[in-house]
């Protein structure tokens, strides 16, 4: 790539919108990239609410019709911020115009859909990524350096939790603004494609592929208005999912999230506990990490808990000083960085497309068996 910099056109200017605005505007500040991102154009419907989003972060120019940005000469990456319904339209048609994609999470309605959008980013041959952005927590990537280390030796569970409590009133309507969350036609999905895909996409990454799964749903409010219709219409997401998981490395899982648990607002929690030694890990204190070693001395054994801001931690020499903290917003900071250094040195920055069908795959098990109330095994990719 002889580029020094690449023009960036994103679709969505909501939550996302803003986090990867955010990302793509500080990653220069901090990160000595080979290539750097421009804020060249945005893209969103509503134009007063689209000026005011490229005023507050920066974009040159707007556009309200997303195939009118992807036609044009000037963009090189489309980044993909809308609900999941519009994900794979969106990212084939920017991938056939030539177009390096990268798109929110989850990266399709499904994994049929999944498996279209893979065949049509690789037939194009352009870089691609998916925002899976805890594994970019430096805390979750130092535990990732310690398993391939082998410090944990082999691994008998993992236990992951993403627990919710912000759709417990019945009077939220499904659909709008956010609240597509919790329409199926635009989710695909409830608390499996929105919580669980994060939970699974780490859980791939730190302990290999799974091989089968038995799950559970409940949707606890059946029926809600409907932004679109102003009629009550049947709720099609699930609330609340909980599965048991078989790895393939012979290690037993549990999975749990809900939008119900009140009094947690977004607690990601993982746990593995291998033969040598546990790790654990957790949101709300996202630059702890909990580690125990059965190696230590008798009478020094003990939970370490490791303050992840050390210059030799995963991205912490791009930050401050020791000891001194980064937060949520700094994932997608890191993973644009790693997207840049990828697309530099021709060795892709993951999760790719590819990468994120193998959770599209469990998603599908995990729907499928909570319906069928059966084992249900995972298709690989
Ligand atoms: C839902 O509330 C949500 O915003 C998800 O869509 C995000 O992916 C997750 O990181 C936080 O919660």
């Amino acid at each position: 790539m002889s580029k020094k910099s690449l023009n960036v056109g994103i679709v969505g200017y909501g939550f996302m919108g803003r986090t990867h605005a955010n990302a793509f505007r500080k990653v220069v500040n901090f990160f000595d990239l080979p290539i750097t991102p421009v804020l060249k154009a945005a893209c969103g419907r509503d134009e007063a609410k689209l000026k005011a989003y490229c005023e507050r972060w920066g974009w040159e120019t707007a556009e309200t019709d997303w195939r009118k940005l992807i036609e044009r000469k000037d963009i090189d990456i489309i980044d993909i911020c809308t609900p999941n319904d519009s994900h794979a339209e969106i990212a084939i048609a920017a991938a056939r115009a030539g177009k390096m994609v990268m798109c929110e999470k989850p990266l399709s309605m499904d994994g049929l859909q999944g498996e279209e959008m893979v065949r049509e980013i690789e037939k194009a041959g352009v870089a691609n990524m998916v925002w899976y952005n805890y594994r970019r927590v430096p805390a979750v990537t130092f535990a990732k350096q310690l398993i391939d280390e082998g410090r944990l030796g082999r691994i008998f569970h993992y236990r992951a939790k993403f627990l919710q409590d912000w759709t417990i009133s019945a009077d939220l309507p499904q659909g709008g603004a956010g609240l597509w969350r919790l329409d199926a036609a635009a989710a695909g999905s409830g608390v499996t494609g929105d919580l669980l895909a994060h939970c699974i996409d780490t859980a791939l990454w730190l302990n290999g592929t799974i091989g089968s799964v038995s799950a559970m749903t409940e949707t606890f409010i059946k029926e809600r208005t409907h932004s679109a219709t102003g009629q009550k219409q049947e709720v099609k997401i699930d609330d609340a999912c909980a599965f048991l998981a078989r790895f393939d490395n012979g290690s037993l899982a549990t999975f749990e999230s809900t939008r119900y648990a009140r009094g947690h607002k977004a607690l990601y929690t993982l746990e593995i506990n291998g033969e040598n030694a546990s790790i654990a890990w957790d949101l709300h204190d996202l630059h702890r990490l909990q580690y125990f070693d059965h190696r230590d001395r008798g009478n020094l054994r003990g939970w370490r808990s490791i303050h992840v801001t050390d210059g030799d931690h995963p991205y912490m020499s791009k930050w401050w000083v020791p000891g001194l903290q980064i937060g949520y917003e700094h994932t997608f900071v890191h993973q644009v960085a790693d997207f840049m250094e990828g697309v530099a040195s021709g060795t892709p920055a993951a999760p790719t497309f590819r990468d994120a069908l193998e959770t599209q795959y469990v998603c599908d098990a995990v729907l499928n068996s909570a319906k069928n109330g059966q084992w249900q095994s995972v298709k690989h990719v």
